[in-house]
């Protein structure tokens, strides 16, 4: 695979921010966590790889706007392009020691996404995806999965947390999706969920209440890959409605059928 300069440009910037991350994941009782709202965590890990990441990448494209998770908006000279950036997607399993986190860099042009990047530093599990040029995991272009029959299909989701989300929804959601598939999961890092469909590893994913840096990286890794995103109605724009479903074509249409009279 021949890699863009803007690719270029996003992986060194996660790889850097990577290395952070794996020295912090060594020393977590080190790490000053607080919380920020009802089980919502942050901790030193996620600020310092934000900075680097803000560091890295306005220096490399003096102007673009960005949008980080830890950071909040700053506001660049350049108002077409936007990096949107969660410097540690998947904090609780961070904090736990439990490899399933990642950083996420996507960049908006205009309000479209045109390349992202994933990588979890833990496993060196690096997802690229440009506009129209495909989606790689490490040099290995990828496809979503192909099943047509729900009940072989290995679908994950993420589930409302302490004080946030309608509980009550989720508890009919998973009644319904429960009893119709191979196998249901729950990872807790809605970046890397998105990165598997992407993979063909899970079939499909959904999630309510996300934020546009968990998921725009991953729009376009699934999008690339063949596959399809949109929020709960279907047919709506996942980065404004911030809720989630993805999968092949057949795949998020059957999430949708089920999930959408459940509330949009
Ligand atoms: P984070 O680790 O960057 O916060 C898992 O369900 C997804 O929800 C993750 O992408 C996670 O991102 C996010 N998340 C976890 N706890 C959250 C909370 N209390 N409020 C909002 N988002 C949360
Ligand atoms: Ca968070
Ligand atoms: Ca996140
Ligand atoms: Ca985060």
């Amino acid at each position: 695979m021949l890699q863009s300069a803007l690719l270029n440009v996003m992986v060194k910037a996660a790889r850097r921010a990577g290395r952070s991350l794996n020295r912090d994941l060594g020393e977590i009782e080190n790490l000053q966590v607080s919380l920020k709202g009802p089980a919502n965590f942050v901790s030193l890990a996620d600020k310092r790889a934000e900075e680097m990441l803000y560091t890295d990448l306005s220096k490399a494209r003096p102007g673009y706007g960005f949008i980080g998770e830890e950071g909040g908006q700053r506001e660049g000279a350049d108002k077409t392009h936007t990096w949107i950036v969660d410097p540690l997607d998947g904090t609780t399993n961070f904090l736990h020691g439990i490899p399933q986190f990642a950083i996420s860099i996507a960049l908006q042009r205009e309000g479209t996404v045109i390349a992202g990047v994933i990588y979890n530093p833990a496993n060196d599990e690096l997802y690229t995806a440009e506009r129209g040029k495909g989606a790689f995991l490490n040099d290995q272009r990828l496809r979503v999965a192909g099943r047509r029959k729900l009940n072989e299909c290995v679908v994950a989701c993420g589930l409302p947390h302490i004080g946030r989300g309608d509980h009550e929804q989720s508890r009919q959601e998973l009644t319904e999706i429960q009893n119709r598939v191979a196998g249901l999961r729950r990872f807790g890092a809605a970046s890397l969920d998105m990165a598997f469909v992407a993979a063909g590893r899970l079939d499909g994913y959904w999630e309510r209440n996300l934020q546009p840096w968990d998921m725009a990286a991953g729009q376009i890794m699934v999008r690339e890959a063949g596959g399809v995103v949109s929020g709960i109605a279907g047919n709506d724009d996942a980065l404004i409605t911030r809720n989630v479903i993805c999968g092949n074509e057949f795949v998020h249409g059957e999430l949708v059928k089920i999930l959408k009279p459940l509330g949009t």
